[in-house]
């Protein structure tokens, strides 16, 4: 489905990230891959996972809050692929404490610092994207139910997603017209290095599957299928959507 196509993943820090899921997808699919990593800590991580299963991609070290670091990305993207035609931000941050407590307590610094690097990362990497899209593309991002309803603990980082949910909007009417799509999932909880040290994780995961229509939590696996299906021709009457990939959390009332 993705022969002769080239993208870049933004966010993998292990296997059971989201964005290895996806790029699992990707490559089955016959995507050529880059990947970014934030510093030199997570090189040896994605190093390890493409070494076996994805020989041929290409690495590059890429902090969102590093404009040149950007900068040199899609330089070296477009000097080694010529042309790109899709993108996964599959990234987010917000200081620790910000996730405990109440909103109403958000600092200015971990506000700012989350919206920053979660939501100002999709149209800063879709600007720097756009001219390597030359044949039209596909941009893909990550959120979460917090984005619309009231999650507990969620807090800034809901503030954050809202913010995200609103750019796929606003982003999908700038560059329709070049025939890039930009699309979000809103994934359901998933166990990985971002969720772990969220008081109470588990006890979410069980709420979840109890009330989601299809019992069960949603799996990586099922998140990077569907991005697959948005960076494929298969999707391309569909921009500025959220999709929900939450076993049908979403849909339920009382
Ligand atoms: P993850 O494996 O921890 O991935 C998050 C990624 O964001 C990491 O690779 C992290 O790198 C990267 N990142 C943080 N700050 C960055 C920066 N300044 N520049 C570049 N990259 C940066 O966790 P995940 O759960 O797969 O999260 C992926 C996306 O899915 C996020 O947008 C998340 O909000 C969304 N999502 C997750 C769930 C869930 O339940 N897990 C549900 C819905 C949506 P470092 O490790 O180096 O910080
Ligand atoms: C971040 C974290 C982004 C956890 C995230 C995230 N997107 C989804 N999750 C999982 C999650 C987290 C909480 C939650 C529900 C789901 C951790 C810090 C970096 C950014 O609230 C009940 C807190």
């Amino acid at each position: 489905m993705l022969k002769n196509k080239n993208g870049i993943i933004f966010g993998v820090a292990n296997k059971r990230s989201i964005a290895w899921a996806t790029a699992q997808a990707l490559h089955g699919a016959g995507a050529r891959l880059a990947f970014t990593y934030q510093g030199e800590r997570l090189k040896e991580n994605v190093e390890g996972l493409t070494a076996d299963s994805m020989p041929g991609s290409l690495l590059l070290s890429c902090d969102v809050t590093n404009q040149d670091e950007v900068d040199q990305t899609f330089k070296l993207v477009g000097k080694e692929f010529g042309r790109l035609d899709f993108l996964i931000h599959s990234i987010a941050f917000a200081p620790r404490e910000a996730l405990d407590g109440e909103y109403l307590d958000t600092s200015r610094e971990a506000f700012l610092k989350a919206l920053e690097i979660s939501a100002y990362s999709l149209p800063q990497l879709a600007r720097a994207a756009a001219p390597l899209m030359t044949d039209g593309g596909s941009i893909v991002c990550m959120s979460y139910y917090g984005a619309e309803k009231v999650v507990a603990g969620y807090n800034v980082m809901g503030v954050a997603k809202a913010a995200l949910e609103s750019s796929t909007r606003y982003l999908a009417n700038d560059l329709g017209p070049r025939n890039i799509r930009v699309n979000a999932i809103s994934a359901g909880p998933i166990q990985t290095l971002s969720a772990r040290g969220v008081s109470d994780f588990s006890t979410m995961l069980k709420h979840h599957a109890a009330r989601a229509p299809l019992r069960r939590n949603v799996a990586a696996s099922e998140v990077g299928n569907t991005a697959l299906f948005l960076c494929s021709s298969m999707s391309s009457g569909i921009t500025g959507e959220v999709i929900y990939v939450d076993c049908g959390y979403n849909v339920m009332g009382v």
